[in-house]
């Protein structure tokens, strides 16, 4: 933790993962709130996680890891001795030192299976066991005894917790001297130890170490895998005991299924062989703490009666009526939390919920903390059967409560990558020997890649399953549906990314010696324009050049310099202008409408066609929305339809704004253009009609197409890369002003003016930022201009940048803080920082490959 004049910089510690699947959430207005609690009989347990913002109903569903979702597809499906089940085996024997393994269903399939081999009928002790351990032991007629002293030839169980778990080998010692027999509950087994270790001395600690040594004391383990294996079914029953091992593959083969799969899916099995190991992994258990632990802290700060401690899995608060105030929460916030007696207990999923989610459920419960909770009776018409089935009734009028704004991210995570935080000298050393290019580290060496927002996007578990679904012929009509419903346009061919669509409408409409007008550039736009024999002119505002200035749409074009321009050089010598949407090289700087709309009179008068860079279209969209008059009231849709209204042709890169992987769209209005571009598809990329992606590319396209329209997505992308760039002014750090829509530059100039471009300030920006903190980011200076070709000196542009280019939907407001933090231990020691020069400098595109050393 550290202080920054009055900034405090809390969250030294963030996600040790990124989002890789994401799951929209949708907002209902409160009569859509009412009518759901209402069709599920007031009971707030009852309705569907679809209709819920934030759901801490219960703490099973997890975000999967990316592993664990390959997984998915490693389910080996065979009735008998599954590849899955000898991974388990194999993880088992090396975490808990055991060789005998029985899966179950769940943890309540272990629990009977305990009674049929070893409890049924007869008396046990037992510490803190489960609702359902209760449960079963009336069925069978077993009696529970709890005990505070060590008994001696008895059949213990226990399941540890937070108080106990401190004792627990001394505990089992004791037992083991004393000839009991013992079941240990191992399910939360990793968390305890570790939070206790958090707890004890800021760290997790020997974790390993600790649960082989407390697995060697008991004879019987269980093992609920979706809590300690990330996974959302299954259990374990371990034991070195072969004899007692034959007692439960008897019972097994009668209650769950084979020995040797429980009654799992061969996946779900995968899924819980990845997870064990990812359960080895220790940065989780930290940020588990952290997350669980501030969110705690809150709640209690309010004002709210909380458990004494938070659990590895949430904790609860005590209140008078908690089914009411659960449906209050509903109402008034779309979230719930799991009501039960006399208690609200908040069961945390793990890996799913950013920290703006559990701050948006803070401001329900603040807003909450003194209102009227609706009055609830149980309707016993409705055949009681259980919290979970029941519905209520109202006793008297529902108070009417404020909807509150819902300004969080508007998804949650549904798969991880997990990252990997290395060490300094790690670092340090890794980026010597990338020659100080960022471009040249490995993806696994780097904690936070903004190196670019190219093809890096999370896509939605909707884009997957349109991807799985769709395939050829009616993937290609989904997307032509989307291009016309977003863009406006008819004619348009997929091309596999943006640099090959710009290639075809550079070819198909540029005359060798004309002129193309351009707002700055891009290298590849730049690259085909010149490769048809066309001369580049960039006529952007010249504030443009300027990283200090404040201009609302920096991205605009001097249109009074484009029509002079043409008017001096004649109509015919000018191929096109080409308008690029939010430009990049300018810092993510939006055009506006009505710069739009006198170049559609320029191009009109003079008849020569306007072409778009439209790959961050969406996002210019949001700024129009936002910043130019009378589009207030519109939506990004009707906005974009518009912008594209001017359009003769647009390129788009599909890898940014439209949130796939890969893929480009090349869309044109004229059918003779169209035929041509047609040609040039079949001759270069695939068919017209797949630009050589897979099909199912189309589908996600088409997803992302209208998915990137949604307003609170934009806003909640935008609001991140606006939160880095104000925090980092705030500090003094000189960056591109203002923030612009897909990331944030640092002006290398100012922050390292002791070195000359000559020695390539903001490549060695770049790299020690990686350095500090893991982060990666991209040079755009010196190096990127490379040489001029007549005098062989370096080009020396005005800006000299690093861009820090966030991803949309995978990174989350802990990482800009970690991120802030790297960049913020590069500013104290700048003035220590020396120049590069070349080891090795490539002939073409020279920031891609090239290497250097410190001067
Ligand atoms: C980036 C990427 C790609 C891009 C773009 C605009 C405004 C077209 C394209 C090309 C990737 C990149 C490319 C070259 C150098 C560095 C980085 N921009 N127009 O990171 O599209 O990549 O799909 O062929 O930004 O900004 P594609």
């Amino acid at each position: 933790m550290m202080l920054v004049g009055n900034l405090r910089i809390t969250s030294m510690i963030s996600e040790p993962y990124r989002g890789k699947i994401i799951s929209n959430l949708k907002v209902l207005d409160y009569s859509e709130r009412l009518n759901v609690a209402e069709d599920f009989g007031w009971n707030v347990h009852k309705i569907p996680p679809g209709y819920v913002l934030v759901d801490l109903y219960d703490y099973s569903h997890h975000a999967l890891s990316d592993f664990q979702f390959g997984g998915l597809f490693l389910g080996d499906e065979a009735y008998a001795g599954s590849e899955n089940f000898i991974n388990i085996e194999r993880k088992v024997k090396e975490i808990f030192g055991k060789s005998w393994v029985v899966p179950t269903h769940n943890l309540r399939g272990a629990e009977h299976l305990l009674f049929k081999a070893l409890l049924e009928g007869k008396r046990f002790f037992a510490s803190k066991p489960t609702e359902t351990l209760r449960v079963l032991a009336k069925y069978f007629k077993s009696e529970i005894v709890g005990f505070s002293e060590v008994p001696r030839g008895e059949i213990v169980y226990i399941r540890p917790t937070q108080e106990t778990i401190r004792d627990l080998p001394k505990w089992l010692k004791s037992l083991n001297e004393n000839a009991n027999f013992v079941i240990l509950d191992v399910s939360l087994i990793f968390f305890l130890l570790a939070f206790k270790n958090i707890e004890d001395f800021g760290d997790v600690g020997d974790v390993e170490g600790e649960v082989l040594e407390i697995s060697r004391l008991a004879n019987v383990l269980i093992f609920d895998a979706s809590k300690g294996a990330f996974s959302h079914v299954g259990a374990l029953i371990i034991t070195d005991d072969e004899e007692i091992y034959r007692k439960f593959q008897s019972w097994v083969v009668s209650f769950e299924g084979l020995h040797t799969y429980g009654g799992l899916a061969g996946r779900d099995m995968e899924i819980i062989h990845i997870g064990l190991s990812e359960a080895l992994r220790k940065d989780y258990y930290l940020w588990r703490y952290e997350e669980i632990g501030r969110f705690y802290k809150e709640v209690k700060n309010l004002g709210y009666d909380v458990s004494s401690k938070f659990s590895p899995m949430g904790f609860h608060i005590n209140v008078g009526n908690p089914y009411g105030f659960n449906l209050a929460l509903y109402l008034a916030g779309q979230v719930r939390a799991y009501a039960n007696k006399d208690r609200l207990c908040f069961r945390i999923p793990m890996r799913t919920y950013l920290k703006e989610h559990f701050l948006y459920f803070l401001d329900v419960l603040k807003y909450l903390k003194d209102k009227k909770l609706p009055e609830l009776d149980v309707d016993f018409e409705t055949n009681f059967k259980g919290d979970e089935v029941l519905n209520f009734i109202p006793k008297s009028r529902i108070p009417r409560y404020e909807v509150l704004p819902f300004n969080a991210y508007p998804y949650r995570f549904k798969s991880v990558e997990l990252l990997t935080n290395r060490t300094r000298e790690y670092r340090e050393r890794v980026m010597e020997e990338a020659g100080f290019n960022t471009f040249l580290l490995k993806s696994r060496d780097v904690y936070i890649d903004l190196l670019t927002d190219s093809g890096t996007s999370a896509m939605s578990d909707e884009q997957w399953a349109d991807g799985i679904r769709y395939d050829w012929k009616n993937a290609y009509e989904y997307l032509s549906q989307a291009v016309y419903d977003v863009f406006g346009f008819k004619y348009f061919i997929p091309t596999h990314q943006g640099r090959q669509a710009e290639h075809f409408i550079s070819q198909a409409l540029i005359k060798p010696g004309q002129y193309v007008i351009n707002n700055m550039y891009f290298t590849t736009t730049r690259f085909h324009q010149e490769y048809a024999g066309g001369i580049f002119v960039d006529l952007i505002i010249p504030q443009a050049h300027d990283p200090e200035i404040e201009h609302p749409f920096k991205g605009n074009f001097d249109v009074d310099a484009v029509y002079s321009f043409i008017k001096e050089k004649g109509r015919e010598n000018v191929a096109y202008i080409c308008v690029e949407t939010n430009v990049n090289m300018a810092g993510g700087q939006p055009v506006s409408m009505e710069n739009i709309r006198k170049l559609r009179e320029i191009a009109d008068e003079f008849e020569i066609p306007l072409v778009f860079d439209a790959t961050r279209i969406a996002e210019n969209a949001y700024f129009i929305k936002v910043k130019e008059k009378g589009y207030e009231n519109k939506s990004i849709r009707e906005i974009i339809r518009e912008m594209l209204s001017y359009a003769d042709a647009a390129t788009i890169s599909a890898k940014k704004d439209p949130l796939t992987n890969i893929s480009g769209l090349l869309l044109v209005r004229n059918p003779e253009i169209y035929a041509k571009i047609y040609e040039f598809a079949t001759a270069f990329d695939g068919s017209p009609y797949d630009g050589g992606l897979a099909d199912r590319d189309l589908a996600i396209l088409a997803r992302g197409i209208y998915e990137m329209t949604e307003f609170e997505y934009l806003e909640s992308r935008i609001r991140q890369v606006r939160y880095l760039g104000e925090k980092l002014t705030s500090l003094g750090i000189p960056i591109v002003r203002p923030v612009g829509g897909h990331a944030v530059y640092l002006n290398a100039k100012k922050f390292l003016p002791h070195i000359p471009q000559d020695e390539f300030p903001a490549q060695v920006l770049a790299a020690e930022i990686y350095i500090e903190g893991g982060v990666r980011t991209m040079e755009r200076g010196t190096v990127s201009a490379g040489r001029d070709p007549q005098t062989g000196e370096n080009r020396k542009p005005k800006l000299e940048l690093v861009r820090i280019t966030i991803p949309r939907r995978v990174y989350t407001t802990d990482h800009m803080e970690q991120v802030i933090e790297a960049i913020l231990r590069v500013w104290e020691r700048r003035e220590k920082i020396r120049g590069l020069e070349f080891v090795y400098e490539a002939p073409f595109l020279r920031f891609f490959t090239s290497r250097f050393r410190r001067k």
